[in-house]
């Protein structure tokens, strides 16, 4: 290996040994302090919209993913630049340290949830890293600047007595070849260690001791169709879409859980866990869907919701009558608002515990999150919920809101061919046509399939338990040979039909009819 390469990796054992003690140390501090996940935070709060837009049409639920990778290299790519700088000027790799806490340091404190221990992370692990450093390179006695030359002493001989070979030689510092190794394995074992104890065990074992209560009142039970290829009418909690700004899944615990309910009230309240488990608790089905979901897209799912109901506990706190909108907030900061006339008009709004039987999944909001049939995640689905405040839509803009996002935004009509999948041959003959369709709160009429522009198909549609939930279809086509367009369209529970006119999910949602190209032979 060249002196460069053993530079370079030098370089990443500096920037690894600091990564790694900063994670062990934010298992004593929290896990959304760790610089990495804090600096992530911050690059997704400050992604402009068109960016974050192409990150979901493009990866989709792996767009955080995506983002820890693009960090990952970023960081990697400089600290083996940093690395091999650092051989003539030592300065420049104690600057890059200095810079990367500073920098953790700040996105850390930056987070909604922080106080000022969220930057120590982030400073220790610049200490670490620049220990580190500190130990690697070093200045070669004049007599070994030659190739292959012994050092007499290294600050590493003091923790193992050989003598190592050294680089060939530059002007400036030497880096110490096994010291290398022994810090890179050193930054690894550290960072699988803070990783381990960061990880959702503990939150885990409290899920997993949650009971969930009978509810006092249990809604209809929907059901499917049996088409091959089509959405399940409920969704498996497993196979739920996720969508959240979360780089770090919030850990709440039922333990210390309390939920305020704050702001423009006569009687302001908190509740424990406990306490929402007390109340006469209901179950509904109730489709979810994300405004960020594009024609034909898949960012909706069915659940069985347990909660209790946000109607009653609004009534409680007896909201100021100017008090028009209801700000949920999440233990991370991230906030949603909803028109209180709609919490409180009667549908099914509630503040979900359980879903599909379990209490929630951590993903999607344990142990309490928002759910308001008829409206977007958004505006209404707050997960790991902690606090409700009163508010007005003059007072106070939202997370998405402040991005530019519709204020209240209704669930729009939408319908999804699932089978025959897009571009793919089908026999002739009779071919079933089958999907998905909702318009929550409005609730799903008719549903139409046409083939080349031809004249619309009333599809057949499962049976209906309200309007809060999506509605399978299937049509059967007589399939001649040939490459052929099908296209479908919805009709809500109010008469109006799905518009044909294609609008980007950003400001409040797409539209368009769904269509896919198959063949028949
Ligand atoms: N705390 C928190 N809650 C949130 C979000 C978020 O980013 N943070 N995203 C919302 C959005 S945009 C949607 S579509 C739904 C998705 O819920 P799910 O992930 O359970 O499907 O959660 C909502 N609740
Ligand atoms: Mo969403």
């Amino acid at each position: 290996m060249s002196g460069r390469t053993i530079a370079a990796l030098a370089g990443v054992a500096c920037a690894g040994g600091a990564l790694a003690a900063a994670q062990l140390a934010a298992v004593a501090v929290a896990p959304g302090s760790a610089p990495v996940a804090a600096v992530g935070a911050a690059v997704i709060d400050a992604t402009p919209e068109p960016v974050k837009e192409f990150a979901i049409r493009t990866f989709g639920e792996h767009d955080k993913l995506v983002l820890l990778i693009g960090i990952g290299t970023v960081l990697l790519i400089a600290a083996a630049a940093v690395g091999i700088l650092s051989r003539k000027r030592i300065a420049v790799g104690y600057a890059a340290l200095a810079v990367l806490g500073t920098v953790g340091a700040a996105a850390a404190l930056g987070r909604p949830a922080a106080d000022w221990t969220w930057a120590l992370p982030s400073l220790a692990g610049a200490a670490c890293g620049a220990l580190v450093l500190w130990l690697l390179y070093r200045r070669p006695k004049a007599a070994e600047a030659s190739a292959g030359e012994r050092p007499k002493r290294s600050p590493w001989a003091s923790l193992h007595r050989r003598p190592k070979t050294i680089e060939a030689p530059v002007p400036g510092r030497v880096v110490d070849r096994r010291g290398v190794l022994i810090a890179l394995t050193g930054a690894g074992l550290v960072g699988v260690v803070g990783w381990r104890l960061g990880g959702t065990g503990a939150i885990d074992s409290a899920r997993d001791a949650v009971r969930l209560p009978e509810p006092a009142s249990v809604g209809p039970e929907g059901s499917g169709l049996d088409v091959e290829g089509i959405t399940s009418y409920l969704t498996p909690n497993a196979d739920f879409y996720r969508v959240d700004t979360a780089l770090v899944v919030p850990r709440v615990f039922p333990d210390d859980y309390v939920l305020r309910i704050t702001g423009r009230v006569e009687h302001p309240m908190e509740l424990s866990f406990r306490d929402l488990l007390d109340r006469d608790l209901i179950e509904r089905e109730i489709t979810l869907s994300c405004v960020s979901n594009q024609v034909g897209g898949d960012l909706a799912g069915n659940a069985r919701w347990l909660g209790a109901p946000l109607a009653d506990l609004l009534a409680e706190a007896r909201p100021d009558p100017d008090a028009d909108q209801v700000v949920s907030r999440s233990s991370d900061g991230w906030t949603a608002g909803t028109p209180t006339a709609i919490c409180t008009d009667g549908r099914d709004a509630m503040l979900a515990v359980g879903m599909n039987g379990e209490p929630l999944p951590l993903h999607h909001g344990f142990p309490v999150r928002m759910l308001v049939p008829g409206l977007y995640g958004y505006v209404s689905a707050t997960k790991w919920l902690v606090e409700l405040e009163l508010s007005t839509f003059t007072d106070f803009d939202p997370y998405w809101v402040r991005r530019d996002w519709d204020a209240k935004a209704p669930v729009k009509t939408f319908s999804r061919i699932d089978t025959p999948d897009p571009l793919k041959r089908v026999g002739t003959g009779a071919v079933p046509v089958a999907g998905v369709a909702w318009a929550q709160h409005r609730g799903v009429d008719r549903v139409e399939v046409r083939v080349d522009e031809g004249p619309w198909n009333e599809a057949e549609l499962a049976p209906v338990i309200g309007a809060d939930v999506w509605r399978q279809w299937r049509w059967e086509w007589d399939a001649e040979p040939g490459r052929h367009k099908l296209e479908v369209r919805a009709t809500d529970g109010e008469g109006e039909t799905q518009p044909q006119e294609r609008q980007t999910p950003f400001p409040d949602g797409a539209t368009g009819w769904h269509s896919v190209v198959v063949t028949a032979e």
